[in-house]
């Protein structure tokens, strides 16, 4: 039985942060709330999506040309219903939806705006293996009224915080807000509240994982091919072997990365030279979690956080773990540049 002096939920510790910024006015712990609120609500669909015969594609095609699935669907209403009235959001965007949401009219409009990937990994839905939620918030540039595409096209130096909910063995919301540290809380579903398990999480500098889609292998680059090589140890002198760990869910493989040590690569290849993550919704958040633990997140040349974003749905190469990891990549793509 759990002892309520011995455990800290969600709720009291994003409290306890706020009272330490005397400015704050509680608008960006309610939205933290918000979200925790949807990932509960999103958790007990993803628990009883085998019982309830909602596997499956919903027949619709999302804006990046893939089969949505009806989870998907429920996931990306589930964040925007949560957000949509509450004061605090100007206009959302998600990976799911063309184009930019507004609040509705009527709604008194907020001066932040919320970027989501609502069900991250979502082929693994129908494996019943581990998908999540990725969340990234800003502050708006424009004045008043609802938000615009200026609002939400802004580089993830910007963030003021960022985050994801990991639903798999159990339920987990991973968040950092600017200037602070990567804290991770575990839904304990007999109470329904998400207890801080997980304080302070550091990325080692190097770690024993690597995680990358080798089927593309011969699609990479040189530089690329050659890092990964270097993974399986075949640059001993500057880089230890490491293990391969793949679950085709960014947030699960990032995940593992951060606990356990280790680096994630979704690279550029001949056929698509951007690779496939985008960068609004995966790699900023990510890469700004990624900073806060002490890590690094690159595309190959430039911080992922700096990199000024042109389109809504625009993908970028993205390396990101442990921060001597990622400089080992850096390193050889750079010194690889002339061989290709
Ligand atoms: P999704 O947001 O449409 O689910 O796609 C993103 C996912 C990432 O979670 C994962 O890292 C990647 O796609 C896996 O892609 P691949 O199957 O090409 O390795
Ligand atoms: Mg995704």
């Amino acid at each position: 039985m759990l002892h309520p002096s011995l455990v800290t939920t969600l709720e009291r510790f994003i409290l306890d942060q706020e009272r330490e910024h005397p400015d704050a006015t509680g608008e960006l712990t309610n939205l933290l709330y918000d979200i925790a609120l949807a990932a509960k609500i999103i958790a007990a669909q993803i628990r009883r999506a085998g019982l309830v015969n909602i596997l499956g594609a919903a027949g619709s095609v999302n804006v990046q040309d893939e089969e949505q699935q009806k989870l998907d669907v429920f996931a990306n209403e589930t964040m925007k219903n949560a957000l949509n009235h509450t004061g605090r959001v100007c206009a959302m965007a998600s990976e799911e939806d063309e184009t930019i949401i507004p609040v509705p009219e009527g709604v008194q409009p907020g001066k932040y705006t919320v970027l989501f990937d609502p069900l991250d990994g979502s082929s693994n839905i129908d494996v019943n293996a581990a998908v999540g939620t990725i969340f990234s918030i800003y502050e708006r540039r424009s004045a008043s009224g609802q938000g615009t595409l200026e609002d939400v096209l802004q580089p993830g130096r910007n963030q003021i915080a960022a985050g994801y909910v990991m639903y798999g063995s159990s339920v987990m919301m991973v968040y950092a807000v600017r200037g602070g540290r990567v804290h991770g809380f575990t839904l304990d579903p007999t109470i329904g509240e998400f207890l801080l398990s997980h304080d302070d999480i550091r990325i080692p500098p190097t770690g024993k994982y690597y995680s990358v889609n080798e089927s593309n292998f011969g699609r990479w680059s040189i530089g690329t091919q050659r890092a990964v090589r270097g993974f399986h140890g075949d640059d001993p002198a500057r880089l230890k072997g490491k293990n391969s760990r793949y679950v085709g869910a960014l947030v699960a493989d990032f995940h593992r990365n951060m606990i356990a040590g280790g680096i994630f690569m979704y690279p550029g290849d001949r056929k698509n030279p951007n690779g496939k993550l985008r960068l609004l919704y995966e790699c900023a958040p990510m890469a700004f979690l990624a900073e806060a633990a002490g890590g690094a997140a690159t595309d190959g040349t430039r911080r992922i956080l700096d990199i000024v974003p042109t389109a809504l749905h625009q993908r970028v190469p993205l390396v990101i773990g442990g921060s001597d990891d990622v400089d080992y990549v850096r390193t050889v793509l750079i010194e690889s540049g002339a061989d290709e």
